[in-house]
């Protein structure tokens, strides 16, 4: 490899996907999602590359720029992708880290695996690094990745983001690798989280699993001092205001009311199809306010919208069968011919067609039994400039520390939620108006370029315990 960059982005998947056009001629596509538009004008100014893998086994794909960027692939072969991406990362770590919403795998294999597959990303990454370049590790499936290309590359300067939740210590506890992933972080100069208990959780477990010595929010490992730190990521919230504002998503938002039969209440869903997410909780307190008698048919209509999701784990099959019997049995009950009481869509949708469905919602209904930030969330504020939609949100949610007037629920309590939902469902217009105006100020004041911006600030001007920092 001949050029080298100043800044590199190490994550599982490449930003860009491949399409094939009607001719069978394919190309890349730059991916949809925060992450991708908040890293992407960072990476063009400063020539930089982002190592992943391409999202097809038993491939090789040599390097190549597309969407103006220097795109470094990684090959997996089928059984990477078997034992450490659905595997270690979504079978052990994934559920681990949810407060064990689903009970863990721990299999020594998928760990050897994990293990190697780390090793490839942290090689492929040293080897595009500039001298004293910047270095960004981004998640679960790379925990290993800073300190092993610090053993490579101690010149280099690292940052590694963890974009779901930090478990407590008696969680974390568990599992048999946990000095391991622990070591694996203190590779990294700055290790971000979420939340501050998460970053807390961390130190602490540092503390007590590796006898190393801590001050606030520092570690100290051999020569070098690793600091740890919460960034809560955010939205585009320009892009999803200019999105709203578009004449096209409006009339679509109103066809959308239409085609549901104007129902006085409006309640919309939107995930990935996870067991984090508590989507079976939430339909089932919806139900139960048909079933108290307290709504009937027409009263109200819940568009759950679940993007499919790692269909190949096995919680996320027996998952998707649970809801869609619960949807089911719920219309065979409470629907009237042609007008369900639950809309449930297995399927991905543009952004227009999201922003449309997040005005046409009178209330958004975000509660995960666990999630890092939900940045469906912080997309549902930021496109309610007209302060009419309300947000029912868990505490459980990440996003819950920043959006405080929003109607929290406990998502386990299907009683307290039912309350709630009916709350959000009847407040009046200057209620709904007061709690979206405060929240959107702090969605459009705290975007998504102020996290990455944040992010890498505190990386490059952080206080560095070692010379290996190379005078930056
Ligand atoms: P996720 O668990 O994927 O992210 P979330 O933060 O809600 O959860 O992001 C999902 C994204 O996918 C949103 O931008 C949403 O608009 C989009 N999306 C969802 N359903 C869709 C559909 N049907 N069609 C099209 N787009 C859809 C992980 C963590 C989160 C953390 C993020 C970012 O689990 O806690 O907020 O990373 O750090």
């Amino acid at each position: 490899m001949s050029k080298k960059s100043e800044f590199v982005v190490v994550a599982n998947r490449l930003p860009v996907d491949r399409v094939t056009d009607g001719d069978g001629e394919a190309s890349w596509r730059r991916s949809p999602g925060g992450l991708v538009t908040a890293i992407v004008p960072v990476m063009q100014r400063r020539q930089g590359a982002w190592v992943g893998w391409p999202g097809s086994p038993d491939e090789d794909v040599e390097p190549f720029e597309a969407e103006g960027l220097s795109l470094i692939p990684v090959r997996l072969s089928a059984r990477d992708v078997e034992y450490y991406y659905e595997g270690f990362s979504n079978a052990t770590l994934w559920p681990l880290y949810h407060d064990v919403i689903a009970q863990p795998v721990y299999r020594r294999s998928l760990w050897e695996v994990y293990e190697r597959v780390n090793r490839r990303f942290a090689r492929a990454a040293a080897e595009v690094a500039a001298e004293g370049a910047i270095v960004w590790v981004q998640d679960y499936q790379l925990q290993l990745v800073p300190q092993m290309l610090r053993e490579l590359r101690p010149d280099l300067r690292i940052g590694f983001f963890l974009h779901i939740p930090f478990p407590p210590m008696e969680l974390f506890q568990q599992l048999p690798w946990r000095r391991d992933i622990l070591y694996g972080l203190l590779g990294a100069d700055l290790v971000g989280f979420q939340s501050r208990d998460a970053a807390s959780n961390f130190v602490r477990l540092c503390r007590r699993f590796c006898d190393l010595r801590t001050q606030g929010h520092e570690v100290m490992v051999a020569d070098r001092t690793v600091r740890a730190d919460h960034f809560p990521i955010s939205v585009d919230a320009n892009e999803l205001i200019t999105l709203a504002a578009d004449p096209k998503v409006q009339n679509r938002a109103a066809q959308i009311r239409e085609d549901l039969g104007n129902p006085a209440s409006v309640l919309l869903g939107v995930d990935r199809l996870d067991y984090t997410k508590g989507i079976q909780q939430r339909l089932e307190a919806f139900i139960e306010l048909f079933e108290d008698e307290r709504l009937k048919s027409g009263d109200a209509v819940f568009v759950q919208v679940a993007t499919p999701s790692r269909e190949r784990v096995k919680e996320y099959r027996i998952l998707r069968d649970e809801i869609e019997l619960q949807v089911g049995r719920a219309n065979g009950l409470y629907a009237e011919l042609g007008a369900p009481i639950i809309n449930y869509m297995h399927t991905s949708y543009t952004r227009e067609e999201l922003a449309a469905l997040y005005l046409a919602a009178d209330v958004m209904v975000v509660t995960p039994l666990r999630d890092g930030m939900n940045l469906v969330a912080k997309e549902y504020v930021a496109c309610r400039s007209d302060l009419r939609g309300a947000l029912l949100l868990s505490e459980f949610a990440g996003a819950a520390q920043e959006l405080h007037r929003a109607f929290l629920v406990n998502p386990y309590d299907i009683g307290g939620t039912k309350n709630r939902m009916w709350e959000a469902m009847h407040a009046s217009p200057a209620e709904r108006a007061r709690r979206m105006r405060s929240m959107r100020r702090r969605v459009i004041e705290h975007d998504v370029d102020l996290w990455a911006k944040s992010f890498l600030d505190a990386l490059e001007n952080g206080r560095s315990g070692t010379a290996g920092a190379s005078g930056r």
